[in-house]
């Protein structure tokens, strides 16, 4: 039986559009504003980092983050939107300039710790299990900066500080090779998996793949997705589309090639992903020409060509495709899915 899909996205998916080389060009949207045009997109989950839910929350106690994450959760339920994870945001504090869990200076990595727990629980206040870790600036711009080895074992000591702090929470790790440092620590699916089953609740430690990561890496974002799959870790995704190895562009789904999206479409139908109430993520960004009044159609345009590709993906003839591949005959399957994807 064929499911049906949820989307969500984060607040900072509509955003002001400054970029490193010029300011913004768009006015702010309040938080409440963005929060009333989720549904209206048609989107049902929120993404969080632990900022976006709790503002300014280094100035707070433990006490005081966790009753305001309650307030938000009181208004997402209002609203009828579910918290679909919270990110702790490690890399805009000036204490993580050198990275949160690998810093060099180990004040700096007691506060990357302190405020990974306090990203538990705001996902606890708000009613998610769910933790994705992107590791931003666990990395370096220099090889002999930092020691690869020593890295992974601080990286694999903060999986085990956020397992302990909470015994239900799961971690989706969300791997990126570069940007905004030279070379990232865990830049793989593999990486990632691998340093969860070395962790203390392996069970407990999954995968966020995100398409333009995937390809920053010279992978392919459908056969990762396919990876994660088989071991049963993928727990959330952020499709979008990336053209070419460049900056993290994080372009509109199946925008730059529309064949790489089919295909992780199509992986996540067949292998029915959401069946555990997974949603599906878009982690895009609105270019920056945009208008003010036309700056969120980046969002409910991938999510239309999400659908549009899943429509195609589902009127593929299980008996066509079987014959070619048995045939071997993969030049005739390639014009049939390309056929496909042009609507013929
Ligand atoms: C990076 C993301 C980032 C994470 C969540 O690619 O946009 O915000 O997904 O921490
Ligand atoms: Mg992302």
């Amino acid at each position: 039986m064929a499911g049906k899909f949820r989307f969500s996205f984060g607040p900072w998916n509509i955003h002001e559009g400054a970029d490193p080389f010029g300011p913004v060009v768009r006015r702010s949207i309040a938080f409440n504003r963005k929060l009333a045009l989720y549904k209206k997109l048609g989107f049902d989950g929120v993404q969080f980092h632990d900022d976006d839910a709790v503002p300014d929350m280094n100035s707070l106690s433990p006490e005081q983050i966790v009753r305001k994450a309650s307030a938000l959760k009181r208004q997402l339920d209002a609203q009828g939107l579910q918290a679909e994870f919270v990110a702790p945001r490690l890399w805009e504090d000036p204490r993580t300039v050198d990275g949160g869990y690998t810093s060099n200076d180990p004040k700096c990595r007691a506060y990357a710790l302190e405020r990974s727990k306090r990203c538990v629980d705001i996902a606890n206040a708000l009613g998610t299990d769910l933790v994705v870790l992107w590791l931003a600036r666990e990395g370096t711009y220099i090889r002999e900066a930092k020691d690869s080895v020593w890295a992974t074992d601080r990286i694999l000591d903060a999986l085990n500080v956020m397992l302990a702090h909470d015994r239900n929470i799961r971690i989706a790790i969300e791997p990126k090779p570069n940007e905004p440092m030279d070379h990232t620590y865990i830049p793989t699916t593999g990486h990632a998996l691998a340093l969860g089953f070395r962790s203390m609740d392996p069970a407990r430690v999954g995968i966020n793949i995100e398409s333009a990561h995937a390809i920053l890496a010279g992978l392919d974002p459908s056969d990762e997705m396919g990876f994660a799959l088989s071991f049963d870790k993928l727990w959330t995704v952020h499709l979008n589309d990336q053209n070419g190895l460049k900056f993290d562009q994080d372009k509109t789904f199946g925008a730059v090639d529309l064949r790489r999206a089919f295909n992780q479409v199509r992986i996540l139908d067949t292998h029915d992903y959401g069946q555990n109430g997974e949603l599906v993520g878009l982690d895009v960004k609105a270019m920056r020409t945009q208008k003010d009044d036309a700056a969120t159609r980046h969002l409910s345009n991938s999510r239309t060509i999400f659908l549009r590709l899943l429509e195609i993906s589902r009127g593929l003839s299980q008996a066509k495709l079987k014959a070619m591949t048995v045939a071997r005959d993969y030049e005739a399957l390639e014009l049939y899915i390309v056929k496909r994807l042009l609507g013929k």
